[in-house]
């Protein structure tokens, strides 16, 4: 595979970071890019229109919400990372193809966009739901809550990847980000130009290492239906937000390997 045709943005420090674009029709494959940058964008994946009926929708559900770390954060149906960190994987496992369901009969069309587009990025892959987990679901910062404080953690998304060689070759770790409502301001994502290369028992010390050096960072805005994808081992942050309106995404993890890619959430 050819190096990835990149644009450059400027990080807060003036160095030059990089970061890939993605089209409608791919020319990258995207675990190929994602060797080379941390993060790759495709603006207008989902159309104004789309985001805001699957927001509608989503309030519609809003009963049927999972109320994430004490309410910094909800997840319609679901959340595997956040079951992780609270004891309730076993619970998460129980409930997965009820909340599956749950996202075939709500979000039928924004489901398979999304697979299918994967499929589009990763050619020669067979892309699914991982079986006995949850696919892509949705994710709710509520304005005025946590967010609108301080920035998220720097961190990287190795929930749900306990037992896989993180430095296969073969295998490539991701997750994707598809802005449904943006806040009113700010509430982009910074993206740290390196990856994980030592043992997982490094993870403290290489987000250290990330914090210690912010203008390495590159900040990615996002528009309603923008679609982010980020090698999940590159550390990253959610950025403050302001304003009335609450931050929504529809968002997956993935491993992709030669013949296949996993999805979860
Ligand atoms: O919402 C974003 O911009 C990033 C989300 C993220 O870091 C995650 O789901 O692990
Ligand atoms: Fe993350």
């Amino acid at each position: 595979m050819g190096r990835p045709a990149n644009h450059s943005a400027e990080g807060p420090g003036g160095r030059q970071t990089q970061t890939a674009t993605l089209h409608e029709t791919p020319q990258l494959d995207l675990a190929e890019t994602l060797r080379v940058v941390s993060a790759a964008k495709r603006e207008a994946f989902l159309s104004h229109e789309q985001c805001r009926a699957a927001a509608a929708k989503l309030v519609e559900l809003r009963p049927f919400w999972s109320r994430d770390y004490h309410g910094e954060q909800f997840s319609y149906p679901d959340n595997f990372y956040a079951r992780a960190n609270d004891g309730g994987a076993s619970t998460y496992f129980a409930r997965a193809a009820e909340a599956n369901d749950g996202m075939v009969e709500h979000f039928p069309e924004e489901r398979r966009l999304l697979l299918a587009y994967l499929g589009r990025l990763l050619p020669g892959r067979e892309v699914r739901v991982r079986p006995g987990w949850l696919g892509p679901a949705f994710v709710i910062f509520p304005a005025g809550e946590f967010l609108s404080r301080e920035p998220g953690p720097v961190h990287i998304d190795l929930e749900g990847l306990a037992e896989m060689d993180l430095h296969s070759s073969e295998t490539i770790y991701f997750s994707v980000i598809c802005m449904i409502q943006p806040p009113d301001e700010g509430g982009g994502v910074r993206v740290w130009n390196r990856r994980l290369e030592g043992d997982r028992a490094l993870e403290d010390r290489f987000l250290d290492q990330a914090r210690a050096v912010p203008e390495e960072a590159i900040e990615v805005t996002y528009r309603a239906g923008d679609l982010l994808a980020i090698n999940s081992l590159s550390p990253h942050q959610i950025l403050q937000f302001g304003g009335a309106r609450d931050r929504i995404t529809l968002n997956a993890f993935a491993v992709a390997d030669s013949r296949s890619c996993n999805v979860w959430f």
